[in-house]
Parts: structure tokens; sequence; C-alpha cells
């Protein structure tokens, strides 16, 4: 069963084929299609965002197509940045660029309490859709930390494994990340996952 991951964010790329290695599916990602139209994220929630990226892709290239929405969410900054993670420091930012104002923002804050959110949305061309979420806390570092990972994993400080996201392998991030969970629920539920493609994919 074919299904194309709607993203072109490399280290949430490498984790999902990584988490989901072994299953009876083949994930395409966008490069194997070459130039398609960008999906506009305006949504106010990581489930409309993931939605609209999931069937907008899988209307556009017609396959089933699966799209992860994600970000950190910052207590003492009342839950940003959210699903403003990705341009935190601006419309370009970089990954440097985010991390750098985070502890920019968090510089005098005593309350470092955040959560990591996941939503994972797989869609079919005519719209219907599954949903899976993942969630998981930690409190942000007073500096980066470590070089795996991808976005905020330096400043994300794990306390039951005394380490950053960042100084995790991929295998000991899914075990206990947000994506990790999410991608756990859909790994076992994969055959009621592919027989649902089957019955309600258009032939
Ligand atoms: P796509 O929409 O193309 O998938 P994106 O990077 O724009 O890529 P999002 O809108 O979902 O994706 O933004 C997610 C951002 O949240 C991401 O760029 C990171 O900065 C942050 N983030 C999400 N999951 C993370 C993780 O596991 N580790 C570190 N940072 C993460």
């Amino acid at each position: 069963q074919i299904i194309v991951l709607a993203t072109r964010n490399k280290g949430k790329t490498r984790e999902i084929r990584e988490l989901l290695k072994g299953y009876p599916i083949d994930i395409k990602n966008l490069d194997d299609f070459g130039p398609i139209p960008e999906v506009i994220e305006d949504g106010e929630t990581f489930d409309d965002n993931a939605y609209k990226k999931a069937s907008f892709t899988a209307k556009i290239l017609g396959y089933p197509a699966m799209a992860d929405d994600s970000g950190l969410c910052v207590e003492a900054l009342d839950g940003a940045p959210g699903v403003y993670s990705a341009r935190y420091a601006g419309e370009n930012a970089t990954d440097a660029d985010n991390v750098k104002k985070m502890l920019e923002e968090l510089k005098d804050k005593d309350n470092r309490k955040a959560s990591f959110k996941c939503v994972i949305s797989i869609a079919i061309p005519t719209g219907p859709a599954l949903t899976y979420e993942g969630e998981c806390q930690g409190v942000i570092t007073k500096e980066a930390v470590g070089d795996n990972g991808f976005g905020y994993d330096p400043l994300f400080f794990y306390p039951e494994l005394n380490k950053t996201f960042a100084q995790l392998t991929i295998q000991e991030k899914g075990q206990v990340s947000h994506r990790g969970k999410a991608l756990k629920e859909i790994a076992d539920e994969m055959d009621k996952i592919i027989d649902w493609i089957d019955i309600t994919m258009p032939k």
C-alpha cells in the first residue's frame, strides 16, 4: 500500500520512516512527485493543520496521504509557540533561529515546563481521514545540548532519561516522544488502517 508522507521536514520524515519500518506500506514523500502546490497551514489547532496537509496532498496526488502537525507548547509562554513552532523566529526561520529565540524568551523564567504535541492524519483523496495523537512532557534547558534530532530537540530535557531529545537515538526518542506515541498507535492498528484505505479509496 502506497502512502505519501505530506512533509518536506527531513527530521520528521526520518523518524516516521524509521518507526514504521517493516510494516506493509510503501512510504513515498513529496520529493517523489516533483513540484506540487504548498498547503496553506492556517489552522488554529494541530488537528486542523494535520488534516489540511493530509487531505490536500491526497487530493492533489490521488494517493492516501499521511501528515504530521506538531509543535512545542511552553507553559510560561501560555502554550506558545504551539502550531507556530516551525515559524517561531519568523517566516523562514531555521531550527537554530527558533532555538535561539526560545532561550531568549525564557531567559528570566523559572517555570520551564513544556510539552511536545503531535497529530498525525491519514486521509484519502475524497476527504475522509483517521487521526492519531501523542504528547510528552519535558523541561526547557538553559542551553542547547546534543546533536541528534531536529527542531527544539536540543532544548527538550526529558527527566525520566536524564537527557535532552537531541542526546537520544531515533529509536530511543521514538519510545517516549509525542510522534513516537502517535506512530505506536498507527503501528498497532496497521491492519485496520490498510483495510480502511482499501475499502474507502475510490476505485
Ligand atoms: P511540514 O508542515 O512540511 O510537515 P513543518 O516543519 O512546517 O513541516 P510543522 O508545521 O508541524 O512542520 O511544525 C513543527 C515544528 O515543531 C518543527 O518545525 C519543529 O520546530 C517543532 N517540532 C515538532 N516535533 C518536534 C520534535 O520531535 N523535535 C523537535 N522539534 C519538533
